[in-house]
């Protein structure tokens, strides 16, 4: 039962390969190629760098290095520490040395093979353990405090510590990075780049090529998929670009293939972390104790951000009354890890319930008893200081816990277990509150241009990237929604620096909030012009209940009008009425100290609850996800399918991170899984298979736009529980051994344990 909109909604020329991504970009004739020199190994000195041999291969126009750089070599975004081509040393694998540009991209990389590098390898340090006890850290600790844990410890029954270790996870968004750099007359360069970010990529190509931001024009269609891979780190791709084409005055393009991406580009922080939580005879937490090690790689990139949002959600979704977060940004030689959907809030909750986890076991007493127990409660006061309000978390809890009939289901997974002796299951809850707004508070603003042409057609610009989340969707939808018009007459743009400016990226899940919000007041402002043209039409008097539904005018006494929306339309242009408003939406209300580690960092906070069940088969290894079903709160949805989608998306990433994507680097620090043949994703045989999912009634917002809530990352979260499930499952084999808590849960590490 494919209807006509569902077609609509999933874009149907999208769904035929229709779409242009940057790399199906016509090309305009003269239009070269780039390809880069990578560091050979994670940290050097460079002693020469010989050029001469490749200069003259087939098809090279040009080799760049760090002294052709005419502005800054500099593209660090919150700390100035990230050079765009090495100057001198290098500090990880696959760092761009520097930027070969040939007639086509085979040319470029085949002579790439002709630089001479002469280097002095240097120590490099890869665990961020080791980066922490040097004193190589990005920037100083950062500790979030809530009550005394030190005199809080005393009143403990119960005190268990542990450590965890948590990996690192690709994008593999489908699209590899690229970009096209096409210098335009008198000094403009037109930039078509895949970022979720694209006044980062503006600014920085001006500080890169020295002149002003108003000479750089970004554009971006959309991408195929970011999960904040190309948050920040699109921008060295549309840099090289861009200065390749700066400096030869021809179009350049630079896309990056699937090995080199996976080689030269950052991905989710591994995290190490020590952890103590203490309890009441009763399971009631008293006391939280957690040290964070974020593997921050060579660069700081968006760590600090990430390291942030780690210390936000220390304490998930419970209420916890003494606790001490300490986080550390320790530099390492390894690409720069970046932002990946949660933005370190995953890492950080994965110790939450581990913890809770092994207090459980050594208190032989059921997870999820104690998890519900500690639930935060309306008022509750996060370790930042933000009270909990409009608290779902016992709701969405409750619920769940109805639906999935959790006793009778806990009690069949018993009665398995006992009655199989090379097959177990494992039962998991996983609660999440995910905190709604970027951290740093002057990002949470968006801008959006709305024109509406005599025809009655509608074009809407905001500052949101479309990746696949459906972002451009919603905004049609709220377009349409405010004018009182059919979808079908909305068309929104491409993301472009000339028409929204001093975008923030599209991220943390705000997308939709921001520039759904923007737009809606844009369309607010011509609504009500549009209004007033029609009391007059009409002949009633300005203060008159005016509407427009259903594409024409009404009014509360008569009803719907003969004045349609086309008619309306060019009796306002005829007015010479404005049909154009530009809007600038910036969230009220939230602020953070970061001297006092306290304030309302967030607009308000997303939650739900996931029941998750594992079957292992114990002599193979292989578990199996079989069940998530999940209640969540999605605040009154815009567009249903596409947040089902997100959740489907989210869940299935989020298991991926937590059981079978396994990054390996060599002794030098060289990725080795760097194809889709040694990294493995979930694929159509790997997703559970059934989730199911809920989404509370009566939910609605009033922090943003029409009642809705973001939706992009925190189902990822879910994931957790379904990393608990397998290790249940697990323990339930071989009860007597100590199970370290480390990801992923490959089918090697299960096997080790199950019979090592
Ligand atoms: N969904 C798809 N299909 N592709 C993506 O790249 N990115 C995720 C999420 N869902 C992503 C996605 C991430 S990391 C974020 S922050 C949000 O979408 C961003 O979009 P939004 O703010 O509009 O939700
Ligand atoms: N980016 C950012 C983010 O700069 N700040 C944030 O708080 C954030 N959160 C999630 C994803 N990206
Ligand atoms: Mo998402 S990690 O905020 O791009």
């Amino acid at each position: 039962m494919i209807s006509q909109t569902l077609a609509d909604r999933l874009e149907a020329a999208h769904a035929r390969g229709e779409s242009r991504f940057v790399d199906d970009l016509p090309l305009a004739e003269g239009t070269l190629h780039a390809a880069v020199f990578p560091a050979p190994c994670a940290k050097g000195l460079i002693r020469s760098l010989d050029l001469k041999k490749a200069e003259r291969a087939a098809g090279v126009f040009s080799i760049f290095t760090a002294a052709d750089i005419p502005g800054e070599n500099q593209i660090g975004n919150i700390i100035a520490d990230e050079s765009l081509l090495a100057d001198g040393e290098f500090h990880y694998a696959g760092q761009p040395l520097a930027l070969v540009v040939a007639r086509s991209a085979e040319e470029a990389r085949r002579s790439i093979r002709l630089i001479e590098l002469a280097f002095e390898r240097l120590p490099a340090v890869f665990d961020p353990r080791l980066a922490c006890a040097a004193g190589d850290l990005i920037l100083p600790p950062r500790t979030f405090v809530l009550g005394d844990v030190e005199s809080a410890w005393a009143h403990c029954a119960h005190r268990v510590s542990g450590r965890v270790d948590s990996g690192g996870q690709e994008h593999l968004y489908l699209e590899t990075q690229a970009a096209l750099a096409v210098p335009s007359e008198r000094g403009r360069m037109v930039v078509f780049s895949s970022t979720q970010s694209p006044s980062v990529v503006q600014k920085t190509i001006a500080r890169v090529l020295g002149i002003s931001q108003n000479q750089v024009e970004v554009d971006v269609r959309r991408l195929g998929g970011g999960f904040g891979g190309k948050e920040d780190q699109a921008t060295a791709w549309a840099a090289l670009a861009a200065l390749a084409a700066w400096k030869l005055g021809r179009p350049v393009k630079l896309a990056l293939r699937r090995h080199e991406d996976m080689r030269f580009t950052g991905k989710r922080h591994p995290y190490s972390s020590d952890f103590a939580i203490g309890l009441d005879a009763r399971g009631k937490i008293l006391a939280y104790e957690v040290t964070f090690y974020q593997n921050a790689g060579a660069a700081a990139d968006l760590s600090p951000a990430i390291l942030e949002r780690t210390l936000f959600h220390a304490s998930n979704s419970y209420f916890i009354p003494n606790v001490r977060a300490t986080a550390y940004c320790c530099r390492t030689n390894l690409p720069p890890y970046t932002a990946f959907r949660g933005f370190g809030a995953p890492q950080a909750m994965l110790v939450m319930e581990a913890a809770i986890v092994e207090a459980a076991w050594a208190m032989g007493t059921d997870v999820a008893v104690i998890q519900e127990k500690n639930l935060l409660r309306e008022g509750d006061v996060f370790p930042y200081g933000q009270e909990a309000k409009n608290c779902r978390a016992l709701r969405c809890w409750d619920q769940a816990v109805k639906v999935n009939d959790l006793q009778g289901r806990r009690f069949r997974v018993g009665e398995f277990n006992r009655s199989h002796r090379w097959e177990k299951k494992g039962l998991a809850v996983m609660p999440i509150c995910f905190g709604i707004s970027f951290t740093s508070t002057p990002l949470n603003q968006a801008g959006a241009l709305v024109h509406v042409y005599t025809d009655g057609s509608v074009s809407v610009s905001t500052a949101a990237v479309e990746m696949g989340q459906g972002v451009n969707a919603k905004v049609r939808l709220v377009v349409a929604r405010t004018l009182g018009i059919s979808p079908q007459r909305v068309r929104v743009e491409s993301t472009n620096t000339m028409r929204v400016a001093n975008m923030s990226p599209t991220a943390a899940s705000v997308g939709a909030d921001l520039n759904g919000r923007a737009a809606q007041m844009a369309c607010q402002m011509i609504r009500g012009r549009l209004l007033r043209v029609a009391a007059e039409e009409l002949g009633l008097s300005p203060t008159e209940n005016l509407a427009i539904v259903d594409e024409a005018v009404s009014h509360d006494r008569g009803g719907k009008s003969d004045l349609s929306w086309e008619r309306l339309i060019r009796a306002a242009f005829s007015r010479r009425v404005n049909l154009s408003a530009q809007a600038h939406y910036a969230t009220p209300g939230i602020h953070f100290d970061r001297q006092r580690e306290k304030g309302r960092p967030f607009a308000y906070h997303v939650f739900g609850t996931a029941v998750c069940e594992a079957n292992l088969d114990c002599l193979r290894g292989i578990a199996r996800v079989e069940r998530v079903s999940v209640v969540h709160d999605l605040g009154r949805s815009i567009d249903p399918l596409v947040d089902r989608g997100q959740m489907e998306g989210g869940i299935v990433q989020g298991i991926g991170w937590l059981t079978m994507e396994e990054l390996l680097y060599s002794p030098e620090g060289l990725l080795i899984s760097d194809s889709f043949g040694t990294y493995k994703v979930p694929d159509l045989r790997s997703v559970p298979d059934e989730i199911d999912l809920h989404f509370l009634e009566d939910a609605d917002n009033p922090e943003a736009v029409m009642g809705s809530k973001a939706v992009g990352e925190p189902p990822f979260m879910y994931g957790i529980g379904a990393y608990f499930a397998i290790r249940e499952a697990m323990r339930a084999f071989r009860p007597d051994k100590p199970l370290a808590i480390t990801t992923p849960l490959t089918s090697e590490k299960i096997l080790l344990f199950l019979h090592g």
